[in-house]
């Protein structure tokens, strides 16, 4: 309990409780794209699990558009748009692609003006699904993916709740984790993965946090200075 008070406290002074971002950053998905790029649901495997109370294991789901395009382009040094949420909004070069709301809000320290913040609005409980972003992108030869991740938690594993990233195919389907983990860490903290062995693919990079809408425990996550680079330079205009 003592976290899940802490990570609201946190949210709301960071959060919209002190100043609310330029724009509509705290407005869940945009329903008219919902009902355009609707995709067909993922088919949920059934795990037989020990029972625990007021637990269930949810399945991740993604909702994603039918195309899948990057937009930044190979001469750009970074591969990703927007990495570092500056803009104030999701929609500059991220989507949200979970089933639960996701947010751009005033990050905690050094993280810029705004980061991304994955969790419940008010930082209570699980998100009852998937609340995260997405961004097509095409991996370049050499390819180095990089973030800044602030992640709190105070589940006892990863089993019903957790902070993850993942490169998806177009229809949702997770083609690499990079990390699913339920980690209580408040200080900003760099991730690297080395994405090499899929160059020349285009991915969904998604960003996010898995809950199944428990209410005693809280899982949250802001990233920024999301970089994807390559071996190669910039090509010359
Ligand atoms: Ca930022």
């Amino acid at each position: 309990m003592e976290l899940a008070q802490r990570a609201e406290r946190l949210f709301k002074s960071w959060g919209p409780a002190r100043r609310k971002p330029r724009g509509n950053t705290l407005e869940g998905s945009n329903p008219s794209l919902s009902a355009i790029f609707l995709v067909a649901p993922l088919a949920v495997a059934l795990v037989a699990q020990t029972p625990s109370p007021g637990r269930h294991i949810v399945s991740n789901r993604f909702v994603l558009p039918a195309i899948l395009k990057a937009t930044a382009t190979a001469s750009s040094d970074n591969l990703v748009s927007n990495g570092n949420f500056e803009g104030g909004k999701i929609d500059e070069g991220w989507i949200e692609c979970g089933t639960q709301p996701a947010y751009v809000t005033i990050g905690p320290a050094r993280a810029g003006s705004f980061a991304l913040y994955s969790g419940t609005r008010d930082g209570r409980g699980e998100p009852d699904g998937d609340s995260g972003v997405c961004q097509a992108v095409r991996v370049p030869a050499g390819a180095v993916l990089t973030a800044e991740l602030y992640q709190l938690s105070n589940e006892p594993d990863a089993r019903f709740a957790y902070q993850e990233a993942d490169l998806l195919d177009q229809r949702g389907n997770i083609v690499v984790n990079l990390y699913r983990a339920a980690n209580d860490s408040p200080r900003w903290t760099r991730g690297s993965w080395n994405l090499g062995a899929y160059a020349g693919n285009t991915y969904w990079l998604y960003f996010g946090v898995h809950g199944d809408g428990y209410a005693k425990a809280t899982t949250q996550q802001f990233v920024t200075k999301v970089m994807l680079t390559g071996s190669a330079s910039p090509r010359p205009e």
